[in-house]
């Protein structure tokens, strides 16, 4: 199932474009402080939409865990991002909203326990997976936002195909571990590109705002290390790389969108070298419910 959600997302990104008047009521609306929140895959997401909200200049936007929530802090509308719709912190932190917050919840399913927590609802049932591991939920939903927040897409469905049909740009067995790197809006996919090389393929791997890998990380990078940079890579990051043997990968002039799907496809060619199912990643279920 992985597998097959991984090559549709071209396509859920064309239908997202095309419902781009539901995106907008749910993640445009001007003015109003917003807070998106998410577990896992979904906070990432939460956190690359905040940054693509303040870029669009369409007001102040937080992001947070949806485990742990900012204090003496009011929001006029809270954006839950949950695939499932059942996710206990989820649950718990719309719960506990002060009375007056809008509450709008992105999601992939219908009639679960989320639906009367909601004030407002973005259903992504075209997005929608099998799968336990998040990969086209989360680059929809991403994809959706980027449409109706000015951020520049115009490249997105047709890099996402590319992204399919090239060879991986690196090889996976050279490496030990992952590091990726994002700025802005990406420093999320970098955190969602790192958490799938350790749900698909038990990869030791790692995220980091780009400028921040030289204050520390940088430390463990080997010759075995891969440093893959979403966007330019920041004055100096490259050179702290290499110095360190390891092997930077950056391609600026692709989607952001589509590099993610190149790191799909690099967690899957890497599960199978290790003898791993990606349909069956261990200790993980498809939601987390207490
Ligand atoms: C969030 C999540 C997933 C993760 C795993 C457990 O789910 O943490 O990101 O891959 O499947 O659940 P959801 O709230 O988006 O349904």
């Amino acid at each position: 199932a992985t597998a097959a959600e991984i090559a549709s997302q071209p396509d859920t990104w064309q239908t997202a474009l095309a419902r781009a008047g539901e995106f907008r009521e749910a993640l445009a609306a001007p003015g109003e402080r917003v807070l998106a929140i998410g577990c896992g895959t979904s906070a990432f997401v939460a956190q690359s939409y905040a940054k693509l909200r303040e870029a669009g200049g369409i007001g102040e936007t937080d992001a947070a865990y949806a485990s742990e929530l900012p204090t003496g802090r009011r929001y006029d509308r809270v954006v839950a991002i949950t695939r499932s719709g059942t996710t206990t912190e989820i649950l718990t932190a719309l719960r506990g909203l002060p009375a007056g917050t809008r509450r709008v919840v992105v999601t992939a399913v219908e009639g679960e326990a989320v639906d009367e927590l909601a004030d407002e609802r973005l259903v992504l049932g075209f997005a929608d997976e099998a799968s336990v591991v998040q990969t086209r939920f989360p680059t929809t939903v991403l994809a959706g936002a980027r449409a109706v927040l000015g951020h520049r897409h115009d490249q997105m469905v047709h890099d996402g195909r590319s992204a399919l049909a090239t060879p991986l740009p690196v090889e996976a067995g050279r490496f030990d571990h992952f590091v990726f790197l994002g700025t802005g809006w990406t420093v999320g996919l970098a955190h969602e590109a790192a958490l799938k090389m350790r749900e698909t393929a038990q990869a030791w791997s790692e995220s980091y705002p780009a400028m921040d890998f030289r204050h520390g990380p940088v430390a463990v990078a080997t010759e075995r290390s891969l440093v893959w940079a979403f966007g330019e890579v920041p004055e100096g990051i490259a050179e702290t790389s290499a110095g360190a043997g390891a092997t930077v990968y950056q391609d600026a002039d692709r989607d952001p969108l589509a590099q993610l799907v190149l790191v799909h496809r690099l967690a899957i060619e890497l599960a199978g070298r290790r003898g791993l199912d990606p349909d069956r990643p261990r200790r993980l279920t498809r939601s987390v419910v207490l």
